[in-house]
């Protein structure tokens, strides 16, 4: 009895613990987005499949058993000898075959209209139209840069809602893999050549998800892997717009004294050999070793996985390592006093593109 309990109990708190795993922001059962409802329906379809064949085998198995078992027909039955039917061979082999066109048809179909990356390339293309966005994966944060509109942000992706957009994936250290759940993917991040595909954000699904959909590192790459997340921020075409206009214009002055007194700490300790805080700032590729922080005061987290407050700022900034180990802040980096603590926490959080 004790152990039925046991049992019951356990997978009472299962059902509990795995209904957390569809969340509509990080979910691929949540589709939400023109390439993530086809891969849904792939899904779907082979699962469906699956199923159908496994019952049906099952069912076959246990009448055969119940029927033929040696109780009911004795030692010395013989039955019927099928070896060989034309018919029987025929049939299973000709329902195999159609169960493999039924789902080869639609991947096929859906591999290669996914693949499809022409509009990116070509020649006079409209950035309103056809919007391309580079992605750079590093250990362990993420870079995107508009790069019709010279505009560089990391860690937070902003694009439209209802169009395609195009995404240029590269890695500029070991091999990533560029993964929003909820839209559809993933495809890897290389070091030695570009790859491309598409993904489009559904306006009312990027409602239902709330803020922003989960992005992640989905290819093992170091100790802070499992930490490598980024948001994509979905915004209505003309929010999008706005945002883009925003960052084109932008200039972070610091407010307070104190803020200005960060920003003197900032450059002392040479925080802008790794960092720029400037979106349009067009550096050497080679420079660009560490998440542009223009719009640093606009995140939601911190280094992509800590939720923004002074608090969590602080942290970060006093001990890189303790939150994301082996990331590539550390090495290098300088002890701070209390007092740059609070002065370069005030300057960062000043950094946005609006007041
Ligand atoms: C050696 C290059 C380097 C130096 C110098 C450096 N950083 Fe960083 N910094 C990085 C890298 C790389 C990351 C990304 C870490 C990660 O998320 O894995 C980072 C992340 C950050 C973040 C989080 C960014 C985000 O988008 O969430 C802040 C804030 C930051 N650094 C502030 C500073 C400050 C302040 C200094 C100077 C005291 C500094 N950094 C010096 C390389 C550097
Ligand atoms: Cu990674």
């Amino acid at each position: 009895m004790l152990k039925k309990w046991r049992l019951i109990s356990l997978f009472t708190i299962l059902t509990l613990v795995l209904a957390g795993c569809g969340e509509p922001f990080l979910s691929t059962l949540k589709p939400a987005g023109e390439v993530a409802d086809q891969q849904y329906f792939l899904m779907i379809l082979s699962t469906l499949i699956m199923v159908v064949v496994v019952i049906v085998v099952s069912f076959i198995f246990i009448f055969v058993i119940v029927k033929y078992r040696r109780s009911r027909l004795g030692e010395d039955h013989m039955p019927k000898q099928i070896e060989g039917n034309r018919n029987l061979e025929i049939l299973w082999t000709v329902i195999p075959i159609i169960l493999l066109l039924v789902l080869v048809v639609p991947v096929v179909a859906q591999t290669f209209s996914q693949a499809d990356t022409k509009p990116m390339d070509k020649k006079n293309r409209d950035p309103e139209k056809t919007l391309v966005v580079n992605v750079r994966a590093n250990l362990y944060w993420w870079e995107f840069e508009y790069p019709d509109y010279g505009v560089v942000t990391s860690q937070e992706l902003v694009v439209p809602t209802d169009e395609r957009v195009y995404f240029k994936l590269k890695a500029s250290d070991v091999k990533h893999s560029f993964w929003v759940p909820s839209a559809g993917g993933k495809m890897d991040t290389n070091t030695d050549n570009d790859n491309k595909f598409f993904l489009t954000f559904d306006s009312k699904k990027a409602e239902q998800a709330g803020e922003y959909f989960y992005g992640k590192c989905a290819e093992l790459c170091g100790p802070s892997h499992a930490l490598m997340d980024f948001k994509v921020k979905a915004l209505s075409k003309a929010e999008f717009k706005q945002w883009m206009k925003n960052m084109e214009n932008e200039k972070a002055k610091p407010k307070t004294d104190l803020a200005v007194e960060g920003e003197k700490v900032f450059k002392e300790k040479n925080c802008l050999s790794c960092h720029a805080t400037d979106s349009k700032d067009q550096r050497a590729e080679a420079a660009r070793t560490a998440p542009n922080l223009a719009t640093f005061g606009e995140r939601s987290k911190i280094a992509g996985v800590k939720d923004f407050n002074d608090e969590n700022l602080r942290a970060w900034l006093k001990d890189p390592e303790s939150i994301k180990p082996g990331n590539k802040m550390t090495g290098t980096y300088p002890a701070l006093n209390d007092k740059e603590l609070d002065a370069l926490t005030e300057y960062l959080k000043g950094l946005k593109t609006q007041d």
